[in-house]
């Protein structure tokens, strides 16, 4: 709902990517999805990756990153490390080496701060492969890094130049 399609419980979002709290808790209702306020609170402060903030005074809910949906987040660019890294699947390491990497059906391509992080990113899809990504190089190249709330770096898009494999035992 926050990230992908709003519209599948008849909500929508503002264009900074903001939903009514009572609003989503009233449609995600009326949809047969029993939720309260009490409960999106507790996810909002205990979610793992803290992936979703609530606005000052409570009233509206957003997620910090991973939107599929074109939402401005209102985050300005950010000074890279010397290297970020990329979680993947090794299936699909053929295609990221001849295309670079592509954001897919999300709004930006998602890195990872350290190795530890990227492998987690990447079971998600199958076998692990960690990138390792020459983000400064980049960014004094012109490229833009953006730093979501909860600590994930996004990109546009990563030209196959910047990426190698990275192995597990480097920092
Ligand atoms: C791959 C989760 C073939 C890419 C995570 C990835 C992250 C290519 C998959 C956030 C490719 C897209 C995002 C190319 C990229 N050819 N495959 N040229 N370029 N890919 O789920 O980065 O838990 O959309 O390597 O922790 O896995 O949801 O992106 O394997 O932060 O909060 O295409 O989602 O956060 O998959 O994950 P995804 P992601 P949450």
């Amino acid at each position: 709902m926050l990230r992908h399609d709003p519209g599948c419980v008849g909500l929508s979002l503002d264009s900074e990517g903001w939903a009514d709290v009572d609003e989503l808790v009233r449609r995600a209702r009326e949809h047969g999805r029993a939720l309260t306020r009490e409960q999106l609170v507790e996810v909002v402060g205990t979610n793992d990756k803290k992936r979703f903030s609530l606005s000052d005074d409570g009233s509206r809910i957003r997620a910090r990153q991973g939107h599929s949906i074109d939402v401005d987040l209102g985050l300005g660019p950010v000074e890279p490390p010397e290297h970020l890294y990329h979680g993947t699947a090794t299936r699909f390491l053929g295609s990221i080496m001849a295309q670079g990497l592509r954001p897919g059906g999300r709004q930006y391509v998602h890195l990872s701060p350290d190795h530890e992080t990227a492998v987690r990113v990447g079971r998600r899809h199958g076998a692990p492969a960690v990138l390792r990504i020459h983000a400064k190089e980049m960014h004094v190249g012109g490229s833009i890094f953006l730093l979501s709330e909860n600590g994930v770096w996004l990109t546009d898009s990563v030209p196959a130049e910047f990426i190698e494999f990275a192995d597990r035992r480097e920092p």
